[in-house]
């Protein structure tokens, strides 16, 4: 081939950039009624230093649906917008000095600069950041909505506090009780802060899972992080103190089984009860200690069982036993009511403390025994029938004793069926500057007081030092906490605790909508137009908590009357992530591939399609550089191939008229067809990017074949398929496919629809069949597809090629694959 053609995205890409920038191509209006509309939206960024490869390959994965929602005729919205409030800002500005504000705009031009370096075909008039007052204007909006709703609201909450960094933790920052980053032993301390009534959605959220398409996992980890399971509460009385403790069972029907009873260490009655018992010092100091153990450790079944007797007693209802009562760690206090009957026959753990304990363990269900129990074979978990506790109940089939015991204790006032979840309300306070200010003023007088709507918003205001030191630094802005108060007038103080960013993220797919809106969060009526998303797509680590946030949000607004869909994100798509030799990438193992540097190298639609070359989407893929320039050579050679057929012969790409052609063009155009079929397919619906991808890679393969071994090739078959390949690759390398394309036809691609694929010329009437010679392939012929074995078998004799290796020998077998061969077994 001519050297003349050299592939140069360097100067394609910014080319058609601007095409798509001054034409504000991807720009979609919210006229859309009556038409077929598709949100496809990627997880918004966290805007800090660079984007990395992440960001390249699922905002790669986001551009190559909405090209081809586009191209099959749907109006598409894809926007972008940054999640820019945040820890990692602010704990640069206690470093450094400089306001979270520029730091974070800086990253966000930087990471503009590249989406836009990318060509990712983003509708950027919807723009928008969290941190921005006229986005989180609506953001504190629907903290007032939810507030006015009684799903926002404030009490005091047992919190991990860190005394070294002077705030509160999350508990995913405290690591075997002491603070992630200080290292410094995390103190519990009572706080008032502020929850959003998640729980009161429980079910729904775990009802609503079996409408919307998502992976099966994700679901999983949803439902086990709500954790709803069914069983009962029953009533224990203490009578030395006169006082009933509930506790919250999935096995009332164990309950003749209960052999002692576990308070856990937050319990607050636990003082009262061991006061006066001689217990008092030895509780005191295990509370204390439990206090600073990590709760998951608590939790877990493995570890040792500790605790101390309280030197009370409680009274098993249903048989009047007097059964002794202790704290231990293993009970938590978030879960059920913070107590449980224990029951060592039949659960693991409490067998477990009885046997440290040497209290008694009783079996009440009798099955077959199962693996691993002690040699009673208990503590037994399967199935069986009652034994062992009353004469109604045992010889019942241990479901339908648990329904009878149930409803014993509901007659008698005991105890009731009732619902359990493990998922906790939303604590959405932070004692931290770089957040959205939560919009309530507090008054002697009158208590929490809303910001009046039309005061929205409650601008964050700027401070001197950033380092919370047991408090919000913004406590210190007096001037703006000095407010008098809405409701009475008289002098008040303004909230000085920062929202979650989780808050942020929870409602900006609603906002992308109506982006520019100054008077409401959003129009219900567009809204209504593009809700839900269609296609959603991020990482697997925000399977549980922005998923479920977000679907809490459009349940509680769509409850409020401001949103019409139960559920955000009807289909969700989690990438896998970009490793480097099998690892994690990281800037301390020194393994991290830089997406600009491989943009600037090679283009950005090498970086692109070779990302989505290497793996199916949703798995892992690991980086090889060598991988980088394969890809490099096919879009290269696609491009001079383009280039040097559009200034040959011929005119355009349409497909050239089938029946002149010679069977070898022909083939070509059956194998252009055969590529619009197999990436159709691997589209639609599915995220097959690197098969559709190396179909496109196949076809272009058969074209420099045609084009530079045989040299016969008709000029229009040719262009013809070099057009139908930089057609269908333009969802992954826009650029390169909108220039080939653009050469060969003076059109531009993305104003075609996409490719169909002619039936007729998908059919096979004829295919290829080997004859072989004790397996050796002698010859080949091109046969009816649909030739019999019998038929196939006198072709196969009949050559000349064939009957020279059969000259003097036996036949001993013959095979016949239709379709396929000819094998013939000689001897001799
Ligand atoms: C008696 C019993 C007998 C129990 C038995 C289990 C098996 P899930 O399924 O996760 O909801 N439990 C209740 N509250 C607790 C707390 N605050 N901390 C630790 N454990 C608690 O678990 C419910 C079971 O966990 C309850 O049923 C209770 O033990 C325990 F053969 O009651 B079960
Ligand atoms: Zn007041």
């Amino acid at each position: 081939m001519s050297t003349e053609y050299r592939y140069d995205p360097e100067e394609i890409e910014p080319r058609w950039q601007k095409v798509w920038a001054d034409e504000r191509t991807w720009e979609v209006s919210n006229d859309v009624e009556g038409r077929d509309k598709s949100y496809v939206l990627v997880m918004l960024p966290y805007p800090s230093g660079e984007p990395h490869i992440g960001h390249l390959k699922v905002y790669s994965v986001g551009d190559a649906v909405a090209h081809f929602h586009r191209r099959t005729g749907r109006h598409v919205l894809n926007p972008m917008g940054y999640d820019a409030f945040g820890l990692p800002a602010e704990n640069n500005a206690i470093k450094t000095g400089e306001h979270p504000r520029d730091s974070t705009k800086k990253s966000i031009e930087s990471f503009r600069r590249q989406f836009k370096r990318w060509g990712i075909s983003i509708d950027w008039s919807r723009e928008l950041a969290t941190c921005e007052p006229d986005y989180y204007r609506w953001t504190q909006w629907i903290f007032l909505q939810f507030y006015n709703a009684g799903l926002a609201y404030r009490k005091a909450a047992t919190v991990n506090w860190d005394p070294v960094e002077e705030t509160v933790l999350a508990n995913e920052q405290v690591v075997d009780g002491r603070g992630e980053r200080s290292g410094a032993l995390v103190e519990v301390r009572h706080l008032e802060q502020w929850f959003f009534r998640i729980t009161d959605y429980a079910d729904r959220l775990v009802d609503g899972l079996d409408e919307i398409e998502w992976p099966e996992h994700v679901k999983t980890m949803q439902r086990n992080w709500i954790g709803r399971s069914e069983g009962a509460e029953v009533t224990f009385r203490c009578e030395d103190l006169g006082v009933d403790y509930p506790v919250f069972t999935t096995r009332p029907d164990t309950l003749f089984g209960a052999t002692f009873f576990v308070l856990a260490p937050e319990h607050p009655d636990i003082e009262k009860l061991a006061a006066g018992t001689g217990h008092e010092d030895e509780v005191r100091d295990y509370v204390n200690r439990a206090l600073t153990t990590d709760k998951e450790d608590r939790g877990n079944a493995d570890r040792t069982k500790t605790g101390v007797p309280l030197g009370r007693t409680v009274t098993n209802p249903v048989n009047g036993e007097q059964i002794p009562m202790f704290v231990a760690d293993y009970v938590l206090m978030e879960y059920g009511t913070g107590a449980v009957m224990a029951v060592p026959g039949h659960d693991q753990r409490d067998y477990d403390f009885a046997k440290t304990f040497d209290l008694p363990v009783k079996r009440v269900v009798e099955g077959v025994p199962d693996e691993g129990g002690d040699e009673d074979g208990l503590p037994y978990t399967g199935p069986g029938v009652l034994v062992n506790s009353h004469p109604d109940f045992d010889g019942l089939d241990k479901t339908a004793a648990l329904e009878a015991i149930v409803r014993w204790l509901d007659r008698e006032g005991k105890g009731n069926s009732s619902t359990n979840y493990r998922l906790r309300d939303w604590l959405l306070s932070r004692q931290r500057y770089w957040g959205c200010p939560i919009p309530i003023i507090h008054c002697e007088a009158c208590g929490t007081v809303p910001v009046p709507e039309d005061q929205l918003p409650v601008i964050l205001p700027d401070v001197e030092d950033y380092k919370p030191k047991g408090r919000s630094p913004l406590a210190a802005a007096t001037d703006w906490v000095n407010v008098p108060c809405p409701s009475c007038g008289k002098p008040a103080k303004r909230e000085t605790d920062t929202m979650d960013t989780f808050v942020d993220s929870s409602w900006y797919f609603l906002r992308y909508t109506d982006a520019s809106n100054d008077e409401a969060a959003w129009d219900p009526e567009i809204l209504k137009r593009w809700a839900p998303v269609d296609q959603y797509i991020g990482g697997v680590e925000h399977a549980i908590l922005h998923l479920l946030y977000a679907r809490f949000f459009v349940k509680a607004l769509a409850d409020l009357g401001h949103v019409d869909v139960q559920e955000p994100f009807a289909k969700l798509f989690t990438q896998g992530m970009v490793t480097k030799d099998g690892a994690k990438m990281s800037k301390s193992r020194g393994n991290v591939v830089s997406p600009q540097d491989i943009v600037a190298a090679r283009g950005a639609d090498t970086a692109r399609t070779y990302i989505l070359f290497i793996a199916p989407p949703d798995q892992d893929a690991d980086w090889a550089d060598e991988g980088v320039d394969g890809v490099y050579r096919f879009l290269s050679r696609l491009w001079r191939l383009s280039a040097a057929a559009a200034d040959g012969p011929g005119a355009g790409a349409d497909q050239p008229d089938v029946e002149s052609l010679s069977p070898a063009d022909l083939e070509l155009l059956r194998k252009a067809h055969w590529a619009i079929e197999k990436v159709t397919n691997d589209m639609a619906g599915r995220f097959n990017f690197n098969t559709a991808i190396s179909a496109v890679m196949e076809l272009t393969n058969d074209v420099s074949r045609a084009v530079n071994e045989r040299g016969d090739a008709e000029p229009q078959a040719v262009r013809f398929a070099l057009a139908t390949a930089a057609s269908l690759l333009f969802p992954f390398a826009p650029h390169v496919a909108a220039d080939a394309y653009s050469k060969l036809t003076g059109d531009r691609v993305w104003e075609q629809p996409w490719p169909a694929a002619d039936s007729e010329l998908l059919e096979r009437d004829t295919v290829e069949v080997v004859f072989q010679v004790n397996g050796k392939v002698r010859d080949r012929a091109s046969v009816p597809a649909t030739a019999s074995k019998n038929e196939l078998e006198a072709l196969a004799m009949a050559s000349p090629k064939v009957q020279a290796h059969l000259e003097g020998k036996t036949v001993a077998k013959v095979i016949v694959v239709p379709g396929k061969l000819v094998n013939i077994a000689v001897r001799g």
